[in-house]
């Protein structure tokens, strides 16, 4: 396949961008707008936009509690909710899908629940050097609680995991391995399988960050064989303050609960409790019922359009980034080959700073994110301080990268030493 033009290029049918009521409005600058942030958070579509109206309109109430018809058709919908996210990641039992409130929350349960009750004095915590501050401090927490010892895999200069080195970092004192299936920074797909079926060689769990994948390629936890996976519904066309945590039943019923009071419980005495099954052990209190029945319309929604299309979509809008970018004088990317990538690029310009570029490609009505991405020690060990990113998803288009390219040029001009500074041209 060329790579040269944008043309070129598989392109999802506009009826799916048209879904989107904020990408036909205009970025602050007057320009239309440009999304190019979607590993931070997606836009929503008019079924997630209608779903959330519909609830509010017709069907609002607390879920699991009430007696009354309206109670009675939020929790249906709540439930159905799970049940749509259990066929969508393959998962067997629906008790094992838990709603939390985003992959943070769902990392911070299991290394308070089972990270307290199984992880001891002299047993090791194995991560990796990219992995996000939601999937690093809860373990960091945890082994100053515990007396366990927390390890990295080391990354190549290419930006993938070094595999090599799991034969020494993987011992009969791995407890747990915990890593992210795509790097919200590098773009690297992990080969989680692989790692899944080596950590078992010593007996280890392993805990997958799949906030960068499951929005994005098909997700199978059977065929992964993983212990538990952790997502955010923001990240997939889903409402903000909704996630789940994927957890195998018999390790999920042997875990206490970690949050206490309503909902949690069977009984409550004066002096103790005893505990509800899964999954409502792991939903203290009102859940956010809105955004679980959001999540479940976005689910409806990408099923919709069909996850390997999503994938293919983004893998040659990256190919094409990855060869646009190439061009620029000076640019740097971070990460592996496009093959070996998900659909985002982080980048360095020889000036001004990340934050600089970001600004100024605000101007030209583009969003992308820019610093560390909370990942530091990854830029630690880049040596970089921060980046500029773009991410894409489903309805982004090769004119788009087009754009940031053109865009991109018009930075580097401004800050040429010998060129004069002009203001970015607008686009028509
Ligand atoms: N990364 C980004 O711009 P929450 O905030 O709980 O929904 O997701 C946290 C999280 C965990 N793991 C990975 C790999 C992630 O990318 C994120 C969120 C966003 O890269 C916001 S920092």
């Amino acid at each position: 396949m060329s790579l040269s033009t944008a043309d070129d290029l598989l392109v999802l049918p506009e009826s799916w961008r048209a879904d989107f009521p904020i990408l036909a409005g205009r970025a602050s600058s007057g320009q239309p707008l440009i999304y190019l942030d979607n590993a931070a958070s997606t836009q929503r579509p008019v079924p997630v936009i209608n779903a959330l109206r519909h609830l509010d309109e017709n069907d609002y109430a607390n879920v699991h509690r009430g007696i009354h018809t309206l109670s009675e058709r939020s929790t249906e919908q709540y439930e159905l909710a799970r049940e749509k996210v259990r066929c969508f990641i393959n998962a067997q039992h629906v008790h094992e899908i838990i709603f939390t409130s985003g992959t943070t929350a769902s990392i911070n349960t299991v290394a308070r629940s089972w990270g307290d009750a199984n992880v001891r004095d002299g047993d090791e915590i194995l991560v990796t050097t990219m992995e996000h501050h939601s999937n690093l401090v809860p373990w960091q927490q945890l082994v100053a609680r515990t007396g366990a010892t927390l390890r990295h895999i080391p990354i190549t200069d290419d930006g993938v995991l070094n595999l090599e080195a799991l034969d020494e970092l993987l011992t009969d004192r791995t407890k747990l391995l915990a890593v992210a299936s795509v790097s919200n920074v590098l773009g690297t797909i992990n080969p989680i399988p692989e790692l899944i079926s080596r950590a078992r060689t010593v007996g280890a769990k392993v805990l997958v960050d799949a906030a960068q994948s499951v929005p994005h390629m098909p997700t199978d936890v059977l065929a992964w064989d993983a212990d538990f996976v952790a997502f955010s519904g923001h990240k997939m066309v889903g409402p903000s303050g909704i996630g789940v945590l994927y957890g195998k039943e018999g390790l999920l019923d042997a875990m206490p609960p970690f949050l206490g009071g309503g909902s949690m419980i069977n009984h409550v005495y004066v002096d103790r409790f005893t505990t509800a099954e899964l999954p409502e052990k792991f939903e203290a209190g009102t859940p956010p019922i809105g955004p679980a029945i959001g999540l479940g319309a976005a689910v409806d929604y990408l099923q919709g359009v069909g996850l390997e299309k999503i994938h293919a979509h983004e893998k040659s809008l990256i190919r094409y980034a990855c060869t646009q970018l190439r061009e620029i004088e000076g640019l740097s990317m971070l990460g592996p080959s496009p093959e070996e990538r998900a659909g985002l690029v982080s980048f360095t310009l020889n000036q001004p700073h990340a934050h600089d570029i970001a600004q100024l490609l605000d101007r030209d009505g583009i969003a992308v994110r820019a610093g560390h991405h909370c990942a530091q020690p990854l830029h630690d060990w880049l040596d970089i301080t921060a980046t500029t990113r773009a991410s894409f998803y489903l309805y982004n288009t090769p004119k788009e990268v087009d754009a940031l390219v053109e865009s991109l040029g018009r930075v580097q001009s401004r800050f040429r030493p010998s060129g004069r500074k002009r203001r970015p041209r607008r686009r028509s």
